[in-house]
């Protein structure tokens, strides 16, 4: 206990001088002065008080029940009967008070302390904000997401299916041969005899087929896989959509009209695009469409190596073979369908000149776009 909390025992001190050496001589207080000086005492701790924490130790200190207080009263019984009810009194006025003051300042302390709190938390709202990089989709994505809103806008779904497939939806229900040169090993990754990274996405197409009747009209996006060496226009790993409508008397014009949209929705309506024969198992006739060099509009340029067009995409009238083996009538139905790379498409469209960049995720590259 500090010298502070009994510093008032020092007035009641007698000092008699008796040969040179003080004596102190403890007066017997009477249980007025007492609870006189508690309160005394009481009060002026609680207005050196500063926190909350402060004032609920000294409300143990003096009223708790091994509080000074109840010290004193447990000296009730040396009093005689009549002071008891005396002392009684002065000791709950005593209580009275320090409780008043200790309300008193409870509530003078909890302001200043959330007054501080406020000062401490205040914001600053004029400082400038911390600014979180926003991401974004990467290019490929971006290019993806348009070329499947111009399907969706033609009443187009898009469906989705198996990375892995079976040597039966990438090949065989696609009408391509046993002893055709797109099964061999060395184009192709193989888990097993059957089972491969798919080629192409036509897989989806034949699923779709396979599960419902026409009409079908679909898009299938998505990455495809080929034993290629990687340089500035090749990967092992690209992007394709292909797409598929089966219906009654669907014609080539149909397939036309179709792509003949996309471009221009991509590339500005002044866009033109033609056709030339061409052979795949899965489509008779077939076609691969070019797209007028959107550099040189058809002069010739170092874009389009001089030709004026750019080989964009293979298509065709779907044949008998696949909607038969899909289970679709091909004496009913007809259909027309396409594969289109999109990785070169994205190239062009954001000007770059090694496909590697997209898929390298550096983000001083994709930051860009
Ligand atoms: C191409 C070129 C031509 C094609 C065919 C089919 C299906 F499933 F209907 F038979 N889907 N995609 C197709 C046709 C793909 O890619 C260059």
């Amino acid at each position: 206990m500090g010298c502070d909390e009994f510093g008032w025992y020092s007035e009641h001190m007698l000092r008699p001088k008796v040969g040179g050496a003080f004596i102190f001589v403890w007066r017997d207080f009477s249980m007025r002065e007492k609870l006189e000086q508690l309160g005394k005492q009481a009060l002026s701790a609680l207005d050196a008080a500063s926190s909350s924490v402060e004032l609920d130790e000294l409300k143990v200190r003096f009223l708790g029940k091994k509080g000074e207080l109840t010290a004193i009263l447990k000296q009730m019984g040396t009093l005689s009967a009549e002071e008891r009810p005396v002392m009684g009194a002065l000791a709950n006025e005593v209580r009275g008070r320090i409780e008043e003051r200790m309300a008193a300042r409870r509530g003078e302390i909890a302001a200043a302390e959330m007054e501080a709190k406020l000062a401490n938390e205040r914001i600053d709202v004029t400082l400038p904000g911390a600014r979180r990089p926003l991401g974004h989709r990467h290019p490929m994505t971006s290019l993806l997401d348009e070329v499947k809103d111009i399907f969706i806008g033609m009443g187009f779904e898009i469906v989705d299916g198996p990375e892995v497939e079976t040597t039966f939806y990438n090949f065989t229900a696609l009408n391509t041969s046993e002893n055709h040169p797109s099964r061999e090993p060395q184009d192709t990754f193989y888990f097993s005899d059957d089972v491969l990274l798919r080629t192409q996405t036509s897989s989806v197409q034949a699923r779709t087929m396979e599960k419902r009747q026409p009409p079908i009209r679909i898009i299938a996006p998505g990455r495809v896989y080929r034993k290629d060496e990687v340089d500035a226009t090749h990967s092992p790993m690209f992007h394709q959509v292909e797409g598929l409508v089966v219906d009654k008397g669907i014609k080539m014009t149909d397939l036309k009209g179709t792509l003949d949209l996309l471009f221009k929705q991509i590339y500005g309506n002044d866009t033109k695009v033609r056709f030339r024969p061409h052979h795949f198992p899965f489509t008779e006739p077939s076609a691969e469409m070019d797209l007028q060099c959107f550099a040189c509009h058809g002069k010739g340029c170092r874009m389009c190596k001089g030709e004026g067009w750019i080989e964009m995409l293979g298509c065709g009238m779907v044949h008998p073979n696949v909607l038969r083996i899909c289970g679709i009538d091909p004496e009913i139905y007809s259909g027309f369908a396409f594969g289109l790379g999109t990785d070169r498409m994205a190239m062009w469209r954001y000007g770059v000149n090694d496909l590697r960049l997209f898929f390298e995720n550096d983000m001083r590259f994709i930051s860009q776009f």
